[in-house]
């Protein structure tokens, strides 16, 4: 198994994990009009001239690259060139409007910026605005300033050394009350996560058996590479472990189930699993060369657990993890019939779980309280927010993970919801307080609350009620509109009701639990 190199950049430790015969394939594209196929050694060369041209910037070390552009193999590229070069990784999802990513710009002030050609016009201006130097653009079809520009630079590329708490990446998350915090992940947080789940889930059996499948694994890459689950799970998964990927720029539930018979591991957000389940060509068959299936991001039902189990004769693998701590949790990868449905598994090795009442003391085995965890995969902090990061730590150092849940005498951990109010939607996040934010912005509106309720599909969305001021009135479908202007799809509540008032408690507080009662079921029947 690769350890840690000399000069730490994570890197050069994924860069280990690369079969000795570089001129095999490494990524094949799924999705493109004609397949495309990159070796390993395009992977080196093609993140050498990236890391090449950002070090003819002459950047300072640590600087940031913001990046929001569709997902392609370049795109991964430049994720790994950013790491090369000693730099920050600050990814941004494609959904994300105009105010938010000016937000992210202004508040991680970075040194380039690649976006969309579609999107050059305006996320320019903001970047200039907020003192970048450079933006670039870099589409799905290889074209782009920004290849153009690398095209000029050596394909060879020494990994620039960094510290271990040299930080490699910021990931956005939205808070309760706020901005959004850039959750700062360091080089030896992301190697330690990458190396601990080499082992817990077989890549490094399989790797060092030269694989039980006529070669080693392969991974069906379909989730976005924005956030942690598609970025650092699934694709460190791959290339520490030498592991070719079947690349998918979205998901499509058809075109996923008929590359299965060629794989060996997918991972996904429940979501996916549902709309896989409804394909009539997923079967025992079809799921025959497959090892493992891993969930996450978002709880997964015990029925779409089981349904998988009775349709593939496979169990489900469910690990638990955060932005600002990768993975904490994982169900147990050997023997598959340990796996349990509702669960999240066990902690992985070196990171530590801990549930805690409100008052800060340790509930007895079992019963129900604060997550809070430890271990080298926790994050440094909240980018330049020092209070917001001491508070989201005890005095002892664990970290407050806001979830719910308890931890029973065998030491599985079972989430059982949520301290922090927040709704996750098809594995992504919406804080309400955003949303309702944005609503009360709005000319004519009084006040707003906005609930999570079951959906069949995401799992969970977003309902909103709002108050109108006095003399005025409200029409719901122009409140949608107005929202889908100002953040992403993804956050824009499912439905808008506008009510008379909002149920409130003798303390004058919203009971966000009697609005989710009232629309419980409203898309579930
Ligand atoms: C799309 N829509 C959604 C969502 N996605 N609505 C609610 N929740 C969503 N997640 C809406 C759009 O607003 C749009 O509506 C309509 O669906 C179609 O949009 P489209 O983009 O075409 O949808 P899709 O391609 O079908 O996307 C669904 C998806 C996607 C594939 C499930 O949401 C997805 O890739 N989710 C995975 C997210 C993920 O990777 N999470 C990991 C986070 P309209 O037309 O009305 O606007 S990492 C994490 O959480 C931690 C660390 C962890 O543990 O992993
Ligand atoms: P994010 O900050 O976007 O990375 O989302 C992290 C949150 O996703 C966690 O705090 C949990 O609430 C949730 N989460 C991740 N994995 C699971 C899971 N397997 N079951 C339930 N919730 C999960």
């Amino acid at each position: 198994m690769p350890t840690e190199t000399a000069h730490n950049n994570l890197y050069a430790a994924l860069r280990a994990g690369f079969p000795a015969d570089l001129s095999r394939v490494a990524i094949e594209t799924a999705d493109t009009p004609v397949p495309l196929r990159y070796t390993w050694a395009d992977l080196e060369r093609g993140s050498a001239m990236l890391a090449n041209l950002l070090g003819s910037l002459e950047l300072p070390a640590g600087s940031r690259v913001a990046v929001q552009v569709d997902k392609s193999v370049e795109a991964l590229m430049l994720y790994l060139a950013v790491l090369r070069a000693g730099h920050v990784y600050l990814p941004l999802n494609t959904a994300y409007q105009e105010v938010e990513i000016t937000y992210f710009i202004g508040n991680a002030e970075p040194a380039v910026v690649v976006c969309s050609k579609r999107n050059f016009g305006w996320v320019s201006r903001t970047a200039f605005n907020a003192g970048t130097r450079h933006v670039y653009t870099l589409d799905d079809d290889r074209s782009g300033t920004l290849l153009d520009r690398a095209a000029f630079h050596a394909d060879t590329q020494e990994p620039v050394p960094v510290a271990p708490d040299d930080l490699a990446a910021i990931l956005y998350t939205s808070g309760t009350t706020g901005r959004s915090k850039g959750a700062m992940l360091t080089h030896r947080n992301l190697l330690s996560n990458a190396q601990v789940l080499q082992e817990a889930w077989g890549w490094a059996e399989v790797n060092r058996q030269g694989g039980h499948h006529h070669g080693a694994d392969v991974l069906i890459h379909v989730l976005p590479i924005f956030h942690v689950h598609g970025l650092f799970v699934a694709s460190h998964g791959a290339l520490l472990s030498g592991s070719k990927m079947i690349w998918f720029s979205r998901f499509d539930p058809r075109a996923t189930v008929a590359r299965l018979p060629e794989a060996t591991v997918f991972m996904g957000v429940p979501t996916l699993y549902v709309r896989m389940l409804a394909e009539a060509a997923l079967t025992r068959a079809s799921c025959a060369h497959m090892r493992l299936f891993v969930s996450g991001s978002a709880p997964l039902l015990l029925e779409t657990f089981q349904q998988w189990q009775q349709r593939t004769g496979h169990t489900l693998l469910e690990r638990y993890g955060m932005s600002e701590t990768a993975m904490l949790t994982s169900n147990p990868y050997r023997p598959e019939s340990a796996r349990r449905g509702g669960t999240v598994g066990l902690p992985l090795p070196g990171v530590g779980v801990r549930v805690h009442d409100d008052k800060g003391r340790p509930v007895r085995t079992g019963e129900i309280g604060g997550i809070e965890v430890k271990g080298p995969n926790v994050f440094k902090g909240y980018w330049r927010m020092p209070e917001k990061t001491a508070d989201e730590f005890t005095n002892d150092l664990w970290f407050k993970t806001g979830d719910v849940g308890r931890i029973d005498a065998d030491g599985y951990v079972t989430i059982v919801g949520r301290s922090k109010d927040l709704i996750i939607s098809g594995g992504y996040n919406v804080y309400p307080a955003e949303v309702e934010e944005c609503i009360n912005d709005m000319p004519g509106v009084a006040e707003s609350a906005v609930v999570g309720v079951p959906h069949p599909d995401f799992g969970e969305v977003g309902v909103a009620a709002v108050v109108a001021k006095p003399g005025s009135t409200l029409d719901a479908e122009a409140i949608l509109g107005t929202l889908k202007t100002l953040i992403a799809n993804f956050k824009v509540p499912k439905r808008v009701y506008v009510v008379a008032d909002l149920p409130r408690n003798a303390m004058g507080k919203v009971q966000k639990n009697l609005l989710r009662e009232q629309h419980k079921g409203l898309f579930t029947g």
